[in-house]
């Protein structure tokens, strides 16, 4: 079935909306990055550059490293932006822009996300490397979708909305898994895993106090002491969940890495968050294009 204009919405050139590429400029590999200044430290590190386009927050480039096709984009802060630009890729991907149809035969694209995030356990140190092996949505984004639910992992959201009492006025947790493939080429020594939980915000949802105070007041403790069989939940960010979901759904695969700037337990920030983000797209780069 073709779309109507209002549905997918193209430039006057025949590029997507608001990530502005057209097909013919987007890799099957693709680095996510929330900000849109972190896009250059990635390609910085290509071999050559092929094409280079913004707007708004969304800055892209795409180009070859070590004989591999990558394309790094940044998404802005947020789960609402993550849908934006992965509805848009997947369009350029698999839908015909011309005449709106599904495409036949699937393209699958691979994201990486490499980004920033606070650690909620005591033992994870500012300046490391953490990998989501689960993104737990407590964004709600997902359910704005059909079929979500067969995504997600009910009996690990169950184990979380007991352990921490959830309140049923605030849209219910999601877990969707990492890809394996993606793990198994990254992690190693130097990354911790964990579950990444991705929050719709940076200050009350995630238990930061200024002068309005979160609630509840202890959500951090909770999170951090939730165990499912040994699982537990590393990390608070703002868009793993949703690029989690939004990827299984599509049938693409995807996996976040983010350097640890805060501890959230320790009340400590990183006194070289660059330093630490330059050094993690250096190792991720390498485990991806080896
Ligand atoms: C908040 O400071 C932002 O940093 C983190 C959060 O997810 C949020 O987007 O990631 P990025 O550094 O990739 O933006
Ligand atoms: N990004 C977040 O969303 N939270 C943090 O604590 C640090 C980076």
């Amino acid at each position: 079935m073709s779309k109507a204009a209002s549905e997918l919405v193209l430039n006057a050139d025949g590029s997507i909306y608001h990530c502005n590429i057209k097909p013919e400029h987007l890799a099957d590999t693709i680095i996510t990055v929330g900000d849109p200044n972190r896009v250059e430290k990635v390609s910085r590190h290509f071999d050559t550059i092929e094409h280079i386009t913004s707007k708004r927050e969304i800055v892209t480039h795409t180009g070859m490293l070590n004989g591999k096709r990558l394309t790094v984009i940044s998404t802005g802060m947020g789960t609402d932006n993550i849908d934006i630009v992965f509805s848009e890729l997947d369009a350029l991907a698999n839908i015909d822009l011309e005449t709106g149809e599904i495409k036949k035969d699937f393209r699958k694209l691979s994201f990486v996300r490499l980004g920033t995030s606070g650690a909620l356990q005591e033992d994870i140190p500012v300046d490391s490397f953490v990998i989501g092996s689960h993104g737990l949505g407590l964004d709600g984004l997902l359910h704005y979708y059909v079929g979500s639910e067969a995504v997600m992992n009910k009996e690990i959201e169950d184990a979380f909305i007991k352990h921490v009492d959830w309140s049923p006025n605030k849209a219910r947790p999601y877990l969707v898994g990492g890809s394996e493939t993606l793990l198994n080429k990254l992690a190693s020594e130097k990354t911790i895993q964990g579950i990444t939980a991705t929050a719709c915000g940076f200050y009350g949802p995630q238990g930061r106090f200024l002068r309005l105070q979160p609630n509840p007041a202890d959500i951090n403790e909770r999170l951090t002491s939730f165990n499912h069989n040994g699982l537990r939940i590393s990390n608070f960010e703002m868009e793993t969940s949703a690029i989690y979901g939004l990827a299984a759904m599509m049938g693409h695969e995807a996996l976040s890495v983010n350097a640890i700037v805060a501890n959230r337990i320790l009340g400590e920030f990183s006194t070289d968050s660059y330093k630490t983000v330059d050094a993690m797209i250096e190792y991720s780069l390498e485990r991806l294009t080896k």
